[in-house]
């Protein structure tokens, strides 16, 4: 399916090596089409020829109304799994690519908009963010990767909870429950992801490639398994170039030690 692409659903500013991708469809609370999609895989794409990390948000009053219900309610059964899909193979660019994202959340993060954020490496909510998933009340199921990315972030029981119950949840108790890890005061999440971004993007690229592609996989692994492909992969990234220099300056007292938190120490 050829669809038109219209760059201004997705809006993408790069600054100083972070690429700053933004759902702009506030009037429609960031509802989640298909052109979407195809906007939101030309931006990641973008990003990762040019950021080191990149930063997801959300324009308007919400992050994002999840699933667009009107284009949603036109499509036979077939369109419906080719959608889910297409939303497997953009979310999964973010998931297993090569550059971390962090994710900005305020107001609405329901759910396919949870989902996409599920996708990410580093969540961020301000006190806004409120969480559900009412596909249960919609009549539909997830459909954008949630039974496998929101269940692992939250446990498969609260999320059943969430999908038969209707319940949603505010900020705090999503970090308690593990959706997000920090949450910030009312307007900062986006601030706080860009700085989280930057810290990241300071990393060592294979160290970064390693984390974002090999540890989930590792999570998918037997303990055995998982233990055996983790000291192929610690040995290889510990042999690059870039992993000699920044040992040899650490070792040279050319870079700053680990701080306590606070920064004092
Ligand atoms: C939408 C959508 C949408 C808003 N698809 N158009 N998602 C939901 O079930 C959530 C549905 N949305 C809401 O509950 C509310 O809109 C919000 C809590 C997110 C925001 O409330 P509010 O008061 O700020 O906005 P609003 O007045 O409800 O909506 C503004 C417009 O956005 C309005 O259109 P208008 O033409 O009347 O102005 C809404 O119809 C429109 N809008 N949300 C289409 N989702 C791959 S599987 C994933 C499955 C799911 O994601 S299921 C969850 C779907």
């Amino acid at each position: 399916m050829t669809l038109p692409l219209d760059d201004t659903l997705i809006s993408y500013t790069l600054e100083d090596g972070i690429a700053l991708v933004g759902l702009n469809r506030p009037a429609k609370r960031n509802a989640i089409s298909d052109a979407v999609v195809e906007a939101l895989s030309l931006a990641i794409a973008r990003a990762e020829r040019e950021a080191k990390a990149a930063v997801l948000f959300g324009d308007g009053k919400h992050f994002c109304a999840g699933l667009d219900l009107a284009e949603h309610v036109e499509k036979s059964p077939i369109e419906g799994v080719q959608g889910s899909r297409r939303w497997h193979s953009v979310f999964g660019q973010i998931e297993h690519g090569t550059i971390p994202w962090i994710c900005a959340l305020h107001g609405a993060v329901v759910g396919g908009g949870l989902e996409l954020a599920a996708s990410t490496h580093v969540r961020v909510a301000d006190s806004t963010a409120f969480f559900a998933l009412p596909e249960g009340q919609r009549g539909i199921f997830v459909g954008g990767g949630g039974s496998v990315r929101v269940a692992r972030l939250m446990g498969v029981a609260r999320m059943t909870d969430l999908m038969l119950t209707g319940r949603v949840v505010d900020a705090p108790q999503a970090e308690a429950w593990n959706l997000v890890q920090y949450v910030t005061p009312e307007g900062e999440a986006r601030a706080k992801a860009i700085e989280l971004a930057r810290a990241a993007s300071q990393n060592a690229e294979m160290s970064n490639y390693a984390v974002i592609n090999a540890l989930p996989r590792i999570q998918d692994m037997s303990r055995d398994d998982g233990l055996f492909v983790e000291s192929f992969i610690s040995s290889f990234t510990a042999m690059t170039p870039e992993a000699e220099a920044r040992l040899r300056a650490f070792l040279d007292k050319r870079v700053g030690k680990v701080q306590p938190p606070g920064g004092a120490g």
